[in-house]
Parts: structure tokens; sequence; C-alpha cells
């Protein structure tokens, strides 16, 4: 049999099933961009070379200009994220930044971090939108997004972050004109609709209707929700079939069991909970109890999660909120995927599914999840090709 890419001899960490789904010596043959052939390798010699399913960053802001360290500073000499954001701080002043960058500064820029995050075997990212909040600015990052080489792109719509200043004390004519002017006019730009709901930002009210008009064109939902309080975003979110619903840490048992009956997806991004030096943890135990699939992703952004590595927000989710290595690489791979709807297509290594895969020397994958600071990644392929390094 031939193929249009033949990988012999690897152990593979499928994660079909519960478990790493482990092929100990294994051929991987692929034809058409598409995994057709797998079956244990003929000769097999001892080998430290692990091939997982490409990683999936199933959250980032990945596309913007400007620099936010002086808040970092500000935060460690005693003020607040929420201080900081009334203030004109926090994302209005990237959304200043982002308006005034030229398409080219915003594309250089994206696609530098968006190399870096590849470098560890990242096949897939999510970018969002939501630092223009003008329809211009908002157009522009989708088209950025669409512009990046080097991982398949995934982009939402994330117009309802914050309210830009034309609208400063209008919340509900932001709402209003994001719902009936640029959900219509971007819809065609973008794979789903996502909203910042919380104190600072949109109420659940508000956020109803962002969704209201995602759902008439036909995008599915997401929500950052219960990031620093708990206005139940997270089953308003599950009650509109929400792919996800990220942050989760005020997240009470009530939104959790409104999840569970809607199928979403909990993404954890513990990059944001630790660089805000956060206290309250997401539910875990009570995702786990109730059989949540729970996803792992950066958040890049440059205000509250400047962190370019998935494999150290791995660690960060077991370290801090107490994931094992084994749900760290789920949330990475199968849960991520589910989190984009893109379940049927990767997240896995399967015959069928799409040939996008990571190989790492390392002992074992819970390696990934184990260690920080290092890159164990030695090969990365999109389609069955071969990625440059
Ligand atoms: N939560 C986050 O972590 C990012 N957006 C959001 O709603 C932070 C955005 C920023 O501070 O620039
Ligand atoms: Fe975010």
């Amino acid at each position: 049999m031939s193929f249009d890419l033949l990988i012999e001899n690897v152990n593979i960490a499928t994660m079909v099933g519960d478990d790493y789904g482990v092929l100990a010596h294994y051929d991987i043959g692929v034809t058409g961009g598409r995994i057709i052939h797998l079956a244990p390798t003929s000769k097999p010699t001892p080998t430290r070379t692990w091939l997982t399913p490409g990683l999936i960053d199933c959250h980032t802001h990945l596309v913007y200009a400007g620099n936010r360290a002086n808040e970092f500073e500000a935060r460690l000499n005693g003020k607040t994220y929420q201080e900081i954001s009334a203030a004109g701080g926090g994302i209005l002043s990237t959304v200043a930044a982002t308006r005034a960058a030229s398409e080219d500064a915003l594309l250089e820029s994206a696609q530098n971090r968006l190399a870096q995050l590849c470098r560890e075997g990242v096949t897939t990212v999510e970018v969002k939108s939501g630092y223009g909040l003008d329809f211009e600015t908002e157009s522009k990052m989708l088209r950025v997004a669409a512009e990046l080489k080097g991982a398949k792109i995934c982009r939402t719509l994330l117009a309802a972050h914050a309210v830009p200043s034309e609208f400063s004390g209008d919340k509900e004519g932001y709402v209003a004109y994001v719902a009936n002017k640029m959900i219509p006019a971007l819809a065609s730009e973008c794979d789903a609709v996502d909203a910042f709901c919380e104190g600072i930002a949109f109420s659940p009210t508000q956020t109803q209707l962002i969704f209201d008009a995602a759902k008439k064109f036909g995008l599915p939902v997401k929500l950052h929700a219960d990031q620093l309080s708990d206005l139940g975003g997270a089953g308003l979110a599950a009650d509109n079939h929400a792919l996800s619903a990220d942050h989760v840490e005020f997240t009470s048992e009530e939104s959790v069991q409104r999840m569970k009956q809607s199928g979403t997806v909990a993404v954890l991004l513990p990059g944001a909970f630790y660089y805000l030096r956060e206290t309250q943890k997401p539910p875990i135990d009570y995702f786990r109890k109730c059989g949540i699939p729970m996803a792992v992703a950066t958040d890049h952004n440059p205000g509250t999660s400047p962190c370019l590595s998935l494999l150290l927000c791995m660690n960060m989710a077991c370290v801090l909120f107490g994931l094992t290595p084994l749900e760290a690489l789920q949330g990475v791979t199968k849960n991520a995927a589910k989190a984009l709807g893109l379940e049927v297509e990767i997240g896995t290594v399967d015959l069928g599914k799409r040939a996008d895969f990571a190989l790492y020397e390392i002992n074992h994958p819970r390696d990934l999840a184990s260690k920080l600071g290092t890159n164990p990644c030695v090969g990365r392929y999109i389609g069955g090709v071969r990625q440059p390094d």
C-alpha cells in the first residue's frame, strides 16, 4: 500500500477513549489529508518519538497592537484589574492601539505570536476579534486572522468585549449596534460569536441579545463567563447551546447542571487566573462529577494572559486547578476540538480524521503537562503535510 505520507515506528497517544489511547510501535499512513492507515510496525525498535493529535488552542485574542506591561506593574502596586479598566485602561487601551495600527503591522505581530504558539505542536488556533469595537476595526481584525499562516484558524467575533468610548454611558446602544449592525455585516467573516458577560462588561440580558442576533445567522455562540463574579454566565451560555463557557472560575453548581444538559465545554484559562493572581478556582470536581468536558487554552491577550505556551498552560491547569496530566492533554486535543465544534474532524488520532499531528521526543505523553519551560516538539503536520520548524 502506498500513502502520501507514512510515519513508521512511533508511539501514538490517540486520545481515543477515556485514556491516552496508547498504540506502541505503530505506523501511520495518510492520503488526501486523512489518516487511512494505523497498524503495528513490522520492525519495532526502541523509540522515544511520540505522535499526538495536533494541539488545539481554542481561546486566544492573538490579533492586537500595543503593550500593557504598565498595568501588570500597576496591579503589583495595588490596583485591581477592574479599577484599571474603569480608569480607561484595560481592554480600551488595546482598542485604541489596535484601531491605530495598520493591517500589515497587525498581521506581522500576530504572525509572530502564532509562530511561537505553533512551535510546541499547536495546529489549530481560535482567534477572537474584540479590540476594535467598531465595524472597521473588528473587520480588520477578522481579515488579519484569515491571513495567518501555519495553523488552521477559527475566527470568533467578540464585538461585545467592552463598551467603546463612542458609546460611553450607553451600553444598551452599543449592544443594539452589535446585534443589528456588526453581527449581520460580519456573520460571513466568522465561525462563532462570543461576548464578555461580567460586571465590567455586559449583563446576562445584554448577552442574550447578542446570542439572539448570532442565532439569526446560524452562528454558534460561546461566552467569557463567570471570570470575576457569578452572573450565571455559564448557565446562560448553556441555555443557548453554547459550544463553550470560558474562564468559569465563579460558575455555580446550578450552571454546571445546565452545561451538562447542553453538552457545553468548560474552557479553563489558567494563564489569566495566574497572571491576575486570582484565588477563586473553577469547580473542577463538580465538572468531573457531571461529566463536563474540560478544555485548556492560553487566552493569549496583552492584558490578562500574555502567554504563548499551551504546554505551560497545561502545566498550570494541573498545578493551579488540579487537573491530571491526562485531563490536561484531553483539554488541548479532543475537548478543545469539541469547544470549536470540530470534534468530527480533529482532536484524536483515528482512521478518517484529518492528519493534524505533533511529534514529541518524550518518555510518555504525561511528560507534556509535567514539565515547564521546555519544548519537546520535534515535528508538526497539518493535513499530512510537514510544517516548517
Ligand atoms: N477576559 C479576558 O481574559 C480577556 N478578555 C476577557 O473578557 C482579557 C482582555 C484584556 O484585558 O485585554
Ligand atoms: Fe479571553
